[in-house]
């Protein structure tokens, strides 16, 4: 049967690794829907290339650079955000891909989620802020972040009898780096990851580990799994993507090239395998396997992730905190604006920051995301970390 496919975030590196992997296997798989933040000349390319029945671009003083830069009419261009919304829940359509960055995917994933669609999902920040609400439609959800997706791929659709779950880190750029120099760490050399090749924010993400914590939180709710089971790894090599251990003994675990064309090959194929274009690993040329504990104290991320757990049950409102917290942290990093301590910085002191606000239905979270963004940006201005 032909899949029919949304790409949300499609000139992401995500989105291009799905389309490289949907040209492999054009028998079974179609672009249906793509959409883009603001890159027009790449998404001009990729409707030209695939031609797609829709296309989007969410900054609409592009739509018409857009349209002039298209060779064919077989693509409708939206205009707006509901037409996006609405042809997400066509019945044509068969999987979402959810691969835009940060909390501006949360909106269009739940839509595909709650319009019954398979939800190939790489936006960790959606399932960090809605992770309740999202569980409802959990066996329509595939990850594809690597970690998530390995452990996917072992446990089969059962978290029978399992122990732990220890997800692997590369440890980033800084995991060697001597402490008492983070507060010199600047942008330039935060977007140098030693492994992977990603978009800015989970670069920065991963620079302070900040991407395991969230990668924490993602795992509770997908696998259902309480904080005790959830441990992190380091392992600079980026070759096994997470580790599953059972009561018996056993520790069992997914391994290849740190390429996210094979966990997206896996989702987009599933339960079948599909071409990725990658080989696999081979181990006699790689030698050897690294594995340290994470550093708590260089990275304080990581705890981060296990206090939102400890009191999730009773204040929901915390990982829309802690994600909002990150995003704007991340983001006046970026702009050069605070340092890379501040991060943390400005990350814990949002803890104190949260209220227990009802959360029935995703715009709840939409209003408590908005509602502390603005506490935050206050906190900051006050605090003279940003003039
Ligand atoms: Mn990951």
């Amino acid at each position: 049967m032909l899949k029919n496919i949304a790409i949300l975030g499609s000139t992401g590196s995500i989105g291009k690794s799905t389309l490289e992997v949907i040209a492999l296997n054009e028998k079974i798989l179609k672009v249906f829907c793509i959409s883009a933040n603001k890159n027009f000349t790449l998404l001009a390319n990729q409707i030209n290339i695939f031609k797609p029945k829709y296309a989007y671009i969410e900054h609409k003083i592009h739509t018409e650079s857009l349209k002039k830069l298209i060779e064919h009419d077989k693509t409708i261009i939206l205009d707006s955000e509901d037409n996006l919304l609405e042809i997400l829940s066509s019945d044509e359509l068969n999987i979402v891909v959810s691969s835009m960055s940060g909390s501006s995917g949360l909106k269009s994933t739940y839509h595909a989620l709650a319009s019954k669609k398979i939800v190939l999902l790489a936006n960790k920040e959606s399932m960090v802020m809605a992770g309740k609400l999202m569980s409802k439609f959990i066996n329509n959800i595939i990850p594809i972040d690597s970690e998530h997706n390995s452990i996917f791929q072992v446990i089969q659709g059962s978290t029978h009898h399992i122990e732990k779950i220890s997800l692997t880190a590369s440890g980033g750029p800084f995991r060697n780096y001597p402490y008492n120099e983070f507060s010199k760490i600047t942008k330039e050399m935060a977007l140098k990851h030693p492994n992977w090749v990603m978009g800015e924010k989970i670069t920065i993400d991963s620079a302070t580990m900040m991407n395991k914590c969230l990668e924490i939180i993602e795992a509770h709710y997908l696998f259902e799994l309480p904080k005790e089971k959830i441990d992190v790894i380091i392992h600079p090599e980026s070759i096994i993507h997470s580790l599953v251990e059972y009561s018996d003994g056993s520790t069992l675990c997914q391994l290849s090239e740190p390429d996210m064309k094979i966990p997206i090959s896996y989702a987009l194929g599933y339960p079948e395998r599909l071409t990725s274009g990658r080989a696999p690993i081979n181990l006699t040329s790689i030698g050897k396997l690294t594995f340290q504990k994470p550093d708590y104290k260089k990275f304080p991320s990581l705890r981060y992730a296990y206090q939102t757990l400890e009191y999730i049950e009773n204040q929901e409102t915390l990982a829309i905190m802690l994600n909002a917290a990150n995003e704007i942290a991340v983001d006046l990093f970026l702009q050069n604006r605070i340092n890379f301590l501040d991060i943390y910085k400005i990350i814990e002191s949002s803890f104190e920051k949260t209220e227990n606000l009802p959360m029935d239905n995703i715009n709840d979270i939409f209003n408590v995301d908005f509602l502390y963004r603005k506490k935050l940006n206050e906190y900051i201005k006050k605090s003279v970390l940003i003039d």
